[in-house]
């Protein structure tokens, strides 16, 4: 599931980087961040999202309600620089394919949505938990 993941520092010196390259996000991409709300409880998705414009920092939030753990895999991050903070350790990865999540953790994705579609998401444990995210391509400028 976790494919070329770089892990590059924890605590002071990942949150260093973690600065320097946000800078870096911020000046290519004007526009503010748009979010994607994921929480699992019951073993369920429930996905809230606001309708998201291509080229723009993009967040997923997934929060983990369940006592047992989970799994967010999905293709949307293919080919994408992601930065993925899960349990307070940030890891930097350009072809991810999600991130497991502990029992009342929270993980945050954060990178550049660059392809309009359909993006399923599923968890690899229990192969009946699935969800969705819509990017059609509205407002782009
Ligand atoms: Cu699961």
């Amino acid at each position: 599931m976790l494919q070329h993941i770089r892990r590059v520092g924890e605590g002071k010196i990942g949150m260093l980087i973690g600065c320097v390259l946000m800078m870096g996000v911020a000046q290519v991409s004007a526009q503010p961040e748009q979010h994607v709300e994921v929480s699992i409880k019951d073993y369920t998705f429930r996905t809230t999202q606001m309708p998201l414009q291509l080229n723009a920092a993009t967040v997923i939030h997934v929060k983990n309600e369940d006592n047992v753990r989970h799994d967010f895999g999905s293709t949307i991050f293919q080919n994408s620089a992601t930065r993925v903070e899960n349990g307070g350790v940030i890891t930097y990865g350009d072809n991810i394919g999600g991130a497991f999540i502990d029992p009342g953790r929270e993980v945050t994705f954060r990178f550049v949505i660059e392809r309009p579609g359909r993006y399923q998401f599923q968890c690899s444990i229990h192969s009946d938990m699935k969800g969705e995210i819509l990017l059609l391509s509205v407002g782009a400028v």
